[in-house]
């Protein structure tokens, strides 16, 4: 007989937690019982789960008794406060937040590049950011393939990334603007931070709070995120990752210009293509003659990471400009999430 699992969902009414409802519901995994967990603000509302009403529930440190899998994506401080107890009663808890992701001995895993590390799990598996995610799923068969020397990537972030309380603000601060009023900004460019701007009809070079050597947390993130997937090590040197995170008036879907220097002079933008049309989680859309490109809208509700614009930089052999879409809330978050707790039940870790 299979085993089958009682799942939390952390978070559940948010942006991210939906989807992770809507992704368990689609995924391999035998499922015996859901529980929802959110906020006291949430408490006693019901959703749907598999055509059935579910209540949600007040999170607390008791919340997970008999529970085997928590899917955790309610913030770094929920999960700070919450996962290590859910650990101590058996569960094994996917993260979505940075909470443990530097962590030694927790792995960062994005499964169609690093699903050997799962192995090594105590109970948390973090889930990377959103813009490390979809990089990495197009970048590590390259690296594979060719070698991977170097990473400039500018990122094109949809305001989903922020929550939905965060995607309510761009709608409204739309329609403001449309209305002719003056915008309202109370979130962006983040939540506890001294000044707010507006996000519609505007570009933020903002995501998240800055360092003392003037990057943000973002691309702090990125950067470390990067290296400890592809390398093993948050801080190992064998690739240089240096990265810009703009937030733009998307709704949902991000985008990223990446520059790679592959180190071999000899590949052409055809290689690229040829390894990247066979990788898994990947879709090349590159027929610029056509105008064939990925593009958030056509991204959104998918779950893979779509890669187009591959061209070569004239002036340096064996470097390469590409433009890289993905669901941020899918491959991005729930998705990835979900295909770990899958890869934890085919790989008999859980
Ligand atoms: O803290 P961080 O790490 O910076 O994360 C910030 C936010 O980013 C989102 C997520 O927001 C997170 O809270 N996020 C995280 N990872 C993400 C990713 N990879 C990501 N977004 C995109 N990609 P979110 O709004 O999508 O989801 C938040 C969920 O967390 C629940 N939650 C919050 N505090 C909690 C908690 N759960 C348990 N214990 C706590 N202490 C939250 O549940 C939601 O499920 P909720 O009960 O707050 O319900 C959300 C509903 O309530 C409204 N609402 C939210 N805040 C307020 C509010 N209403 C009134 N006042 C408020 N202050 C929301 O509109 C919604 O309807
Ligand atoms: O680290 O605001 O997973 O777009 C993902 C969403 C950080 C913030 C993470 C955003 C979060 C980011």
């Amino acid at each position: 007989m299979t085993r089958s699992y009682n799942v939390a969902i952390l978070g559940a009414t948010g942006a991210v937690g939906n989807r992770i409802i809507e992704q368990l519901e689609q995924a391999t995994i035998p499922v015996n019982h859901v529980k929802l967990l959110a906020s006291s603000r949430s408490a006693g509302k019901q959703l749907m789960v598999s055509n059935t009403p579910v209540t949600v529930e007040e999170a607390t440190p008791d919340s997970f008794a008999g529970v085997d899998l928590v899917l955790a994506s309610a913030g770094g401080a929920v999960s700070k406060a919450l996962l290590p107890a859910a650990v101590k009663q058996g569960a094994v808890c996917v993260d979505n937040t940075s909470a443990f992701r530097m962590a030694p001995m927790v792995p960062l895993v994005v499964p169609e590049v690093n699903r050997a590390s799962l192995k090594k799990h105590h109970g948390i598996i973090a889930n990377p950011n959103c813009s490390t995610i979809q990089m990495v799923v197009a970048l590590a068969p390259l690296q594979q393939a060719f070698g991977l020397k170097q990473v400039i990537v500018s990122t094109y972030q949809a305001a989903s990334g922020a929550g939905q309380q965060a995607l309510n603000e761009l709608y409204a601060e739309t329609q403001q603007h449309l209305d002719q009023q003056p915008m309202t900004a109370n979130i962006f460019p983040t939540k506890g931070d001294a000044q707010h701007h507006p996000l519609a009809f505007n570009l933020l070079p903002q995501i998240d709070v800055f360092e003392d050597d003037g990057y943000s947390h973002e691309e702090w993130k990125m950067i470390h995120e990067t290296k400890k997937i592809m390398c093993g090590e948050m801080n190992d040197p064998a690739i240089k990752v240096t990265a810009t995170c703009v937030r733009v008036p998307v709704a949902i879907g991000h985008g990223e210009s990446v520059y790679i220097d592959t180190g071999d002079p000899t590949v052409t933008a055809a290689d690229l293509r040829r390894v990247l049309s066979k990788a898994p989680g990947v879709v090349v859309l590159d027929d610029p003659s056509n105008q064939v490109y990925p593009q958030p809208l056509t991204a959104e509700g998918h779950r893979e990471t779509y890669v187009g614009r591959i061209r070569p930089d004239s002036e340096n052999p064996g470097c390469f400009n590409m433009w890289i879409v993905a669901d941020n809330l899918l491959k991005g978050a729930a998705w990835n999430t979900v295909q770990i707790a899958e890869c934890l039940v085919a790989d008999h870790l859980l």
